[in-house]
């Protein structure tokens, strides 16, 4: 996937809850409706599994999003990546360090890594890693240990002060995705707008068509 890779595919980048969707079936279910919603890109995050069960349904996600050509990323672990042929990993400030991450991937893998502010995306090295998450912009209840929310307009500051593709993450949903789009974004990451949602494709739709029509 890397070779010539654009960053539209960044566009609405599903990142996958398995207690919000209801289990693995759940994950699977969730991630095939946003996909016909118009979902760009899928991350396998759960951070409660044991890895056997990561490449397990790793395998099955994979299956799945590659017909689309959807590439899908695994949180935090290289191994599992490698092991499901993932399309890429995101890994955070306290997991393995991009440049280990980058030497087992290789040259191919497309590797993300999480920023909680300005510094952060600062010092996001663009020669290992391909794209950076940049948040939380709104406060969010999905992740709990997450740091004070950004706003849009640090998000817009650290965008233009940087050249990595820069993905926002945190409470975002329906009427804010255009403005993320207008501070300068790749696009737009999302769980709860979309996992544990009653129309799952109806709310990627949404999202989808607020970033292309920039309302
Ligand atoms: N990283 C920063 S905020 C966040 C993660 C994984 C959670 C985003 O979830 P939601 O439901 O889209 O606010």
């Amino acid at each position: 996937m890397r070779a010539g890779w654009s960053p539209r595919v960044l566009t609405l980048y599903l990142v996958l809850d398995p207690d919000l969707c209801g289990g693995a079936e759940g994950l699977l279910t969730t991630t095939a409706q946003a996909i016909q919603g118009g979902v760009t890109a899928v991350q396998l995050r759960a951070p409660h599994w044991k890895k056997r069960q990561l490449v397990e349904v790793g395998h099955r996600l994979k299956e799945l999003v590659s017909p689309h050509r959807v590439p899908l990323f695994v949180n935090d672990h290289a191994d599992v990546a490698l092991a499901i042929d993932a399309d890429g990993v995101h890994v955070g400030q306290d997991d393995l360090p991009v440049d280990v991450v980058r030497a087992l991937v290789g040259p191919q893998k497309l590797v993300g890594l999480s920023t909680t502010c300005e510094r952060e995306h600062a010092a996001v090295p663009i020669d290992l890693v391909d794209y950076a998450g940049l948040g939380p912009v709104f406060p969010t209840e999905t992740k709990p240990d997450a740091s004070a929310a950004l706003g849009l307009s640090v998000l817009a500051q650290a965008i233009q002060r940087s050249s990595i593709p820069c993905v926002a993450i945190g409470g975002i949903g329906r009427g804010r995705v255009a403005p993320i789009r207008a501070a300068g974004a790749a696009g737009v990451a999302v769980i709860s707008a979309i996992c544990g949602m009653e129309n799952v494709s109806y709310c990627a739709a949404q999202l989808r068509r607020e970033w292309e029509e920039g309302v």
